[in-house]
């Protein structure tokens, strides 16, 4: 297939990349380096260099024989946007540009609009652009697990099937989302329902849960093919962070009382789920949502798996019960779906003993570079009033997410 991928320099954007192009299809990306800009502005880098864009091209090249065209612009511009679709005519989109970080989306004002209009706003653009040349192409775009947030009711697929007063209906599954950036992912997902129920677009929202893992086959194939592996506060998530906290010998940063759920995944998973997606497209008309992910945790139980895998390396490794910055549920129920996905052939890779064990090793190598100034979190979810936001921005407009 044509498929074209936008946030192709991304930590999933990249490995796709590589993965569809070496699977066979014909791959194009699309980036403006903003995530860059960001990390840049929080003072942070990725665990193991990255290399350009171009130049992580021009090695996928001379390692695989297939070319990767790029594209770089923002898809905020919609006459850049405009003009890729014109030229790549694709089969399929797979859109990963968007603001990534629930913490970054919390920081004031400035950072809630910034995820906010970056996400909705690119992804509205592209519902238009796709209109004006690609109407029958399949959008795969990446949602998120945390648009449902914790409710006390088993998580469905997208859709609730409710009764009310005698009447039945099927309706987007009620959302209570952990953050703007959260919410902007269910944004997305609305407007996206909308294109599909009256312009007829077929699209699948992948609501992925938290990925973890460095390495996939394709970024194993040469050193400077290697995939943005954050383990910041901003950026790092969950157990990147811990097996990365236990690699630098600090204590794992478990936030409360650990005993809150979610869902996770492989990075090797999302590129089978995107893969599995591609291969079975939307009908048209069709809004379709796949939970992706493969296994749910508490934090305390991912915690305690890292320490394991540390003390196999003879280090030992203490876990931190510390404030939580973030606003949720102590405790919830928590029983999510996840049967489109294993119906159509995924195979889960689980996180066993021998995976940790080899992302510890990997993150071992790179130790020397793990800024240990980075990792407490440092974004709280409810601002002290008193204090002022760091922002520039919000100190010149004087305001902050609290207020
Ligand atoms: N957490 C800790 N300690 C830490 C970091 C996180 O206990 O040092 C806990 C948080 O309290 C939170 C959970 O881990 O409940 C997940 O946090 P995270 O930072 O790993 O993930 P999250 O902010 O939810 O966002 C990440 C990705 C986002 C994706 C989402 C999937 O950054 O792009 O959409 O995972 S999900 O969580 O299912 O919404």
């Amino acid at each position: 297939m044509n498929v074209l991928i936008l946030g192709g320099d991304g930590y999933l954007g990249w490995p796709t990349a590589m993965y569809l192009s070496r699977h066979g299809h014909k791959v194009s990306v699309v980036d403006n380096f903003i995530k860059r800009q960001w990390e840049a502005e929080k003072g942070v880098e990725p665990l193991i260099p990255v290399a350009t864009l171009h130049e992580r091209v021009k090695v996928w090249k001379q390692v695989s024989g297939q070319e990767i065209d790029l594209y770089v612009g923002n898809i905020t511009n919609h006459r850049f946007l405009y003009s890729v679709l014109a030229s790549t005519k694709p089969d399929a989109i797979i859109h990963y540009a968007e603001q990534p970080s629930a913490p970054f989306s919390m920081i004031d004002r400035h950072h809630a609009i910034v995820t906010q209009s970056n996400n909705v706003l690119g992804t509205l653009n592209l519902m238009f652009a796709m209109q004006h040349s690609c109407p029958d192409a399949h959008m795969i775009k990446l949602g998120t697990m945390g648009e449902y947030g914790t409710p006390n009711i088993d998580i469905e697929e997208g859709w609730l099937d409710v009764e009310h007063k005698g009447r039945k209906d099927r309706v987007l599954f009620p959302k209570k989302p952990f953050s703007f950036y959260h919410l902007s992912k269910v944004h997305d997902s609305a407007n996206l329902y909308f294109g599909c129920d009256v312009w007829g677009m077929r699209v699948t929202d992948l609501n992925q849960g938290v990925v973890y893992g460095i390495d996939t086959e394709e970024t194993k194939m040469h050193e400077r093919l290697a995939t943005a592996f954050h383990y910041d506060e901003v950026f790092g998530t969950a157990l990147n962070r811990f097996c990365t906290q236990a690699i630098a010998g600090i204590p794992l940063t478990v936030y409360g009382a650990g005993k809150h759920k979610r869902s996770f995944l492989n990075i090797t998973d999302t590129l089978k789920c995107v893969e599995i997606a591609l291969n079975n497209p939307a009908d048209k008309g069709e809004f379709r949502v796949f939970n992706q992910f493969t296994e749910v945790f508490s934090m305390n139980e991912l915690a305690a798996a890292v320490q394991r895998a540390a003390g196999k390396m003879k280090m030992d490794v203490k876990i931190k019960n510390i404030e939580n910055p973030r606003i949720e549920k102590a405790e919830h129920y928590y029983n999510p779906s996840n049967n489109n996905l294993l119906s159509l052939g995924l195979n889960p890779v689980k996180l066993s003993d021998a995976l940790m064990d080899d992302l510890m090793v990997r993150i071992k190598q790179h130790k020397d570079r793990i800024n240990n100034d980075v990792i407490y979190p440092t974004v709280k979810w409810k601002h002290d009033k008193k204090k002022k936001t760091s922002s520039e921005a919000d100190l010149l407009g004087e305001d902050c997410a609290s207020e």
